[in-house]
């Protein structure tokens, strides 16, 4: 019998876990956490164990397809990775030629593999890159960097050594990072408290010290509340405000009227239970977590909730605390050359993005853009023609609002290609799928994670493809050389990661026996005092610079949600630790452990409507209707129903997952429409939905 181990990075969901796979006889025997990773306590979280699922499942893109009917109708014809690469290529080169490089477009997942293609665009001379993020974090990054200057992944989450950790908007016990799970843990043996402040009660409240339910969409207005308590009761950390807070006068003048006994009001959380929380939290600055959030695209006003958050971290001195939100390292802080960039072979293309983000809308960083903008614009052919789009390794048929809309939008593309390692039902509604191998069948680039201790790290193929299915530095090598980017052309996977090592002082070796290379042994706290906030002013700006030159309130009044009509619900939605987002419902294991999503609502509100537990009952919105099973439950708000995102496949191909839950993006008529104006992300929330009985 032969074994090996092989480190390498868990793919199954976008926080890349280090992993230790071992193998035997070419089959994955078992995935354990990578032992160089204290944190992982050697595992990982079911959906890391369904990897060998994942493997095993024959119902994924097997070979390159391309269609043969309509879009959507799902014929196919299996042909070479020569033909299919070639017509992309051609299409390609075709769609330059009439409308411009710009005209072509690719998102992706976003994360620390994404060089090399995003070079590739470069090279093809298109500005037009999005990541999934306009449907996920973009408000709260944009939040921080009005604040602090600093984006979300500049500050760490320290919960190992936290005394209060408050979730709002996040639950981590469920939507898991395994080693953010594993620290909170740790903590909360450790006598760290926990707050969680949601419209349901999740499992991350069930350890929690102190459970707030709010009113759905109410947020802003509770923690506007909170910063009137701490202010008007000295609960700050007042030499950290002298030194490093701006205008902090103002912030308590915009307070004033939103006090605790007003916001018990507003949503339904009692003056004296808010003031009870906020006492305990202070005690633990500046040791204090309030998570600023992560899937944060759900209303109009998030990046203001978000804002308020690093305003509330802010006043309690946690940002460079120990046990707060310390200061990201990179490797250049410990004097160590960074990886070369693929990036850096080509220079920024001249054209403007065709979401606007940067030129259009200052406010929005330009980097990974706004994909429903991008969207927007295929449809307008504002402010140019949008002809060719790749979908790599993403799915906004499932993850953004409204598919029919966006189905409508991609029918007048002349070329839509999917990458991807499952069926999606935007890979379903392309000319071409590159299948790309599944995680454990593929190499990556090498990739670099800035924190306390940063390091590099590399993803190894544990074995081989079981289909004919290629790797992503593989795929973009192969279009790269039938368009004429000769310098991404690369004949093996060493010879990529030598372009990237060349002159660091690392070796490829040097990974063989982790998978990482680390840059120090021990975590450095950088002190606030060592550090310079990236805004104008270099301090933490309570009245942004920025946003005031754009015409943008630092500070915006709160705005009462939308109440629902009778028989209406807020329609809500989370994750579950047994499944990620679309890409899983078919996932053999996976699915055996569950197989479709209900609805929670209210049992108050279910009883006025005749609705039983378990009973299957009828959701609609504008004349669009789904049946799904309910859930009656005290533990969740009444103005509010919730399903776990990622139901509701329609691919036949899918045997399991067909027809199985319901899909909550189909409820959210013209969704791309509506959106946060200032962090920029789609507002999931603002939709309503109709509950009804069937009996
Ligand atoms: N198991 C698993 N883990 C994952 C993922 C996955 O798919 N599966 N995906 C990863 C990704 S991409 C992300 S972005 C993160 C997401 O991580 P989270 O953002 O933590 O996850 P969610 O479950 O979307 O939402 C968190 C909570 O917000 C609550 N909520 C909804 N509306 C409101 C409201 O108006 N006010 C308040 N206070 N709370 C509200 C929901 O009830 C839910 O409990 O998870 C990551 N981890
Ligand atoms: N209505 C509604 N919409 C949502 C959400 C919601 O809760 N409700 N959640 C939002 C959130 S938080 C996010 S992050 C987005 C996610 O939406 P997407 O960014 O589309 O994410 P995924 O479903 O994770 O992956 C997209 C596709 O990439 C393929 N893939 C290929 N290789 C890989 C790989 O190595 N890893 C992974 N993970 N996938 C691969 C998967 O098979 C899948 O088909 O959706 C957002 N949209
Ligand atoms: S949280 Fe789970 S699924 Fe996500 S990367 Fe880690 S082990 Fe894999
Ligand atoms: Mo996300």
């Amino acid at each position: 019998m032969s074994t090996k181990k092989v480190y390498s990075i868990c793919g199954m969901c976008t926080v890349r876990c280090p992993i230790m796979v071992e193998v035997e006889n070419g089959e994955i025997a078992f995935i354990h956490g990578n032992p160089y990773f204290p944190a992982m306590k050697g595992g990982v979280c079911p959906r890391g164990v369904a990897g060998r699922a994942l493997i095993k499942d024959n119902e994924r893109p097997k070979a390159p397809l391309m269609r043969v009917g309509a879009r959507g109708d799902g014929q196919w014809r299996e042909v070479s990775w020569d033909e299919a690469l070639d017509y992309v290529s051609n299409k390609m080169m075709k769609i330059r030629d009439t409308y411009g490089p710009e005209s072509i477009a690719l998102s992706d997942r976003g994360g620390p593999f994404r060089d090399m293609r995003r070079a590739f665009l470069r090279g093809f001379g298109t500005p037009n890159y999005c990541n999934h993020d306009a449907s996920c974090a973009r408000n709260v990054h944009h939040a921080n960097l009005s604040l602090t200057g600093l984006g979300r992944k500049d500050v760490v989450y320290d919960l190992k050594n936290a005394k209060h950790v408050v979730l709002q908007f996040r639950n981590i016990f469920e939507a898991i990072n395994v080693q953010e799970v594993n620290n909170l843990m740790d903590a909360l043996e450790n006598e760290c408290k926990l707050s969680v402040i949601d419209i349901r009660a999740n499992v991350s409240s069930t350890k929690a010290h102190h459970f707030m339910m709010i009113r759905p969409g109410t947020d802003y207005g509770f923690n506007l509340a909170v910063i009137n308590e701490i202010l008007n009761r000295k609960l700050y950390d007042e030499a950290y405000a002298n030194r490093f807070i701006e205008d902090l006068d103002k912030l308590q003048k915009f307070v004033q009227p939103y006090t605790p006994k007003w916001a018990e009001k507003e949503t339904g959380v009692s003056a004296a239970k808010l003031s009870r929380f906020v006492e305990d939290l202070a005690k633990a600055k500046p040791s204090v977590i309030w998570h600023p959030g992560w899937m944060t695209a759900r209303y109009r006003q998030s990046f203001y909730i978000c804002r308020s958050i690093y305003i509330i971290n802010a006043l309690l001195g946690t940002f460079g605390a120990k046990g707060g939100l310390p200061f990201v390292n990179k490797p250049s802080d410990f004097g160590k050359k960074g990886l070369n960039k693929f990036m850096d072979l080509y220079p920024k293309p001249e054209a403007k993005r065709a979401d606007g983000a940067g030129w259009k809308f200052p406010q929005f960083e330009e980097g990974p853009g706004l994909a429903h903008l991008l969207f927007k614009a295929m449809e307008t052919s504002e402010p140019y023609p949008v002809k060719g789009y790749i979908a790599y390794r993403h799915d906004p048929l499932m993850g953004f609002p409204d598919p029919d809309r966006l189905k409508n939008i991609f029918s007048s593309l002349e070329l839509l290609v999917s990458v991807t390692f499952t069926w999606s039902d935007t890979a379903w509604f392309s000319d071409v799928v590159l299948p790309l191998s599944p995680y454990l069948e593929r190499e990556s680039i090498i990739a670099t994670k800035n924190g306390l201790k940063p390091y590099f790290f590399l993803r190894q193929r544990a074995v081989d493809p079981r289909f004919d299915t290629r790797a992503d530095w593989e795929i973009i090598s192969g279009i790269a050389k039938r368009i004429g980017l000769s310098q991404l052309v690369f004949d093996s996977v060493e010879d990529v990661w030598r372009f990237q090592l060349e002159g660091t002082g690392m070796a490829i070796e040097d990974f063989a026996d982790s998978g990482i290379v680390q840059t120090t042994d021990v975590p450095r706290y950088k002190k606030p005092e060592e550090f310079t906030f990236k805004t104008p002013g270099g301090k933490i700006e309570i009245v942004s610079k920025n946003l005031e030159s754009w015409g943008i309130e630092s500070l915006q009044p709160y705005q009462s949600p939308q109440k629902p009509d009778e028989g209406e619900f807020r329609l809500t939605f989370g994750r579950c630790a047994l499944h990620t987002q679309g890409h899983t419902a078919n996932n053999p294991l996976l699915f055996e452990q569950m197989a479709e999503n209900i609805l929670w609502i209210n049992t108050t509100a279910a009883e006025k409507l005749g609705i039983s537990d378990n009973e299957i009952v009828t959701v609609s919105q504008n004349g669009y209707s789904e049946t799904i099973k309910a859930k009656v439950t005290d533990m969740i708000h009444p103005e509010a129903v919730f399903v776990i995102h990622g139901f509701g496949h329609r691919i036949p191909v899918e045997s399991r997952a067909y027809m199985k839950g319901l899909a909550d993006n189909k409820f959210m008529k013209n969704g791309i429409d509506i959106y946060d104006p200032v962090g920029g992300a789609v507002a999931f929330q603002e939709h309503f939905v109709r509950v009804s009985s069937r009996q």
